[in-house]
């Protein structure tokens, strides 16, 4: 039956259908929902991990063990999971292994915007790029064929508008998942030098065979329109150059490594004028230009940075009649804020009111570094700010300057990357404050379940980690507690963590209130004692506004957007703004 699906939703129908039995990723947009909507299937096993580099080691025991396994991540993840990755090429697989792998050009929701296609050109492993939800789909069972045929680990990479917009998929008949041997064979699987020097050749044989298998799989396919314009694309980028030329050439790739050489030569042959429509880096291009094939439009003239449309296809072309809109200027700025009544509004109003140093993590809170906080000053990438700042904290010691940084890290960028930095720290006799935010969920992609929820991706009970004991197992012996909502109490614990010398780590278990649904009596203010100072502004929610304007404004709250946490009425000097009980109209 047709189904309307996000490429990702296709991709997880896509794994249920091709005989999936393994799944393992590390949430990230805009990845996410694919393993999410993989649980949601209810036949096949799925799960969080830790990180992208134990996903996908989880995922290559599932393959080695005979099942037909997938691993998810977002870009950046592919970072953390590239040390398996560069040795699983070598090992190849027992059953077909898929690693999906999401960009996001445009950085709509990430701190970077790398373009995958370079790990597979860096791992020699295939890489299939869907251009739409029913290529997602049936690219995960050709995905599988790949895979088990080249005996090779195989790349699915989608870009935010592949997972993210919807299009008609039409399934096809489910194969039973089975379940094949389980065999030692420890040339294959273990990676001592002596094996590995055999393997490399092996793989260089693969990626031969898999170029010849390049020059005629249908994946790869030629649909012959006007000769004059010929366009060689793949993914998003096929949509995009279709709406701008619907009646040039195009060698659409399906296979985007290794790339198929005759059939690139052969159609840039029959082409008068070759164009390269690609997102991001020169992949093609530069591989298209080795072959020594004239590239009339590439990257000299469409953007190496953000994503491409079809107005910049057009206007590369040459079409002066296309006017690529530039932005409304004199908007207001809409700046990401948290939450009304977040945890992580306490915290950064006092980290800014002391003028802390704050190196920060990935997650809500990294909304600390933009005004009116501005209380975070470095963010790289996730499990960076603890390492971060002993880094710090030792050339700091080393200039002589006595300034303590405070490290900011949620609970599952602390379970992914934040607890080897922190042992690091204390066997380095480091010296910073670390502040570790447990809302036990992870937040900012959604609210995912992870090691300090209490339950699994599919709803199974689970061992929910304490953090102050582990952090303690870690050789850490000031650990204190934390309430980032009440602001006196929180200024304290952060001053005495930063004049305790040595390594202090502060913990804030207040829940995350979007994920848990906790609702609390809203504030009012009380218009006769409010002076409209504003002090309560600087805590920066959406649910404070100021009354009409004409005589002194004063400020009001929204009741159907606050939801009572009180750190608004802290700020205040004046006693205007309380709870109102029984009065709780938050709408969350
Ligand atoms: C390597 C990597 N993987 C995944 C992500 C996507 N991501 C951004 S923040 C985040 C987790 C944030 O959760 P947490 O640390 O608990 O903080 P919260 O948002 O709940 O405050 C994730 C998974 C990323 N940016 N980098």
């Amino acid at each position: 039956m047709k189904k309307i699906i996000s490429g990702n939703e296709a991709i997880a129908l896509g794994f249920g259908d091709a005989g999936g039995v393994f799944a393992s990723g590390y949430p990230g947009t805009p990845s996410t929902e694919t393993l999410e909507e993989v649980a949601r299937l209810g036949d096949v096993y799925c799960e969080w991990a830790a990180n992208e580099k134990v996903a996908l080691e989880a995922a290559i025991g599932g393959s080695i063990a005979g099942g037909r396994s997938l691993s998810t991540m977002k870009h950046v993840g592919v970072n953390v999971a590239a040390d398996p990755l560069m040795t699983l090429t070598y090992t190849g697989v027992n059953a077909g292994l898929i690693l999906m792998v999401a960009d996001d050009p445009g950085m709509h929701s990430s701190q970077n915007e790398q373009d995958s296609r370079n790990y597979a050109k860096f791992a020699k492993v295939p890489m299939l790029d869907p251009a739409d939800s029913q290529e997602a789909y049936d690219m995960v069972r050709a995905g599988f064929e790949i895979s088990e045929q080249f005996d090779t680990p195989l790349m699915l990479r989608t870009t935010t508008r592949i997972s993210h917009a919807k299009g008609v998929v039409v399934p096809h008949a489910k194969v039973e998942p089975q379940i094949g041997e389980w065999v030692k064979d420890v040339p294959k699987y273990v990676m001592l030098p002596n094996f590995g020097k055999i393997k490399h050749v092996q793989v260089e044989e693969r990626l031969l065979k898999l170029q010849e298998f390049a020059e005629t799989t249908p994946l790869n396919r030629v649909e012959m329109g006007d000769t004059e314009i010929g366009i060689i694309t793949s993914g998003v980028s096929y949509q995009h150059a279709r709406e701008a030329c619907p009646n040039a050439s195009f060698l659409k790739l399906g296979l985007v490594h290794p790339l198929p050489e005759r059939k690139i030569r052969e159609f840039a042959a029959s082409v008068k004028r070759l164009v390269i429509v690609e997102e991001m880096d020169a992949i093609f291009e530069e591989q298209i230009r080795a072959m020594g094939i004239e590239v009339e439009i590439g990257k000299n003239k469409l953007p190496l940075c953000g994503e491409i449309n079809a107005d910049l296809i057009r206007a590369a072309l040459g079409d002066t009649t296309t006017k690529v809109i530039p932005p409304v200027e004199g908007l207001p700025q809409r700046p990401p804020v948290f939450c009304p009544s977040c945890a992580h509004r306490g915290l950064f109003t006092i980290l800014s009111k002391l003028k802390a140093f704050v190196s920060g993590d990935i997650g809500c809170y990294t909304l600390g570094a933009l005004p009116p906080m501005g209380a975070m000053h470095s963010v790289i990438d996730m499990g960076a700010s603890i390492s971060a700042a002993h880094g710090m904290a030792k050339v700091n010691a080393l200039a002589g300057r006595d300034e303590k940084p405070v490290a900011v890290i949620g609970d599952s960028t602390f379970f992914h990357s934040g607890i080897t930095g922190l042992l690091s720290l204390a066997y380095n006799g480091g010296n910073a404050l670390v502040i570790i935010m447990d809302n036990r969920t992870t937040g900012m992609t959604g609210g995912q379940e992870n090691p300090g929820s209490g339950n699994t991706l599919q709803g199974v009970a689970a061992k929910q980690v304490e953090i102050a004991p582990l952090v303690k197992a870690l050789g850490i012996e000031n650990v204190a507690e934390l309430d980032a909502y009440d602001l006196e109490a929180t200024e304290a614990a952060i001053k005495k963590g930063l004049e305790t010398p040595g390594p202090y780590v502060l913990i804030d278990k207040n829940p995350c209130i979007l994920r848990y649904r906790i609702r609390k009596p809203a504030i009012k203010v009380d218009q006769d004692k409010c002076t409209g100072c504003r002090a309560c502004l600087k805590v920066a929610c959406m649910a404070l506004g100021l009354t009409a304007s004409g005589e002194k404004q004063k400020v009001r709250v929204d009741p159907n957007v606050c939801n009572g946490c009180g750190v608004c009425a802290q700020m205040c000097k004046f006693d205007a703004m309380h709870a109102i009980e029984g009065e709780n109209n938050a709408n969350l």
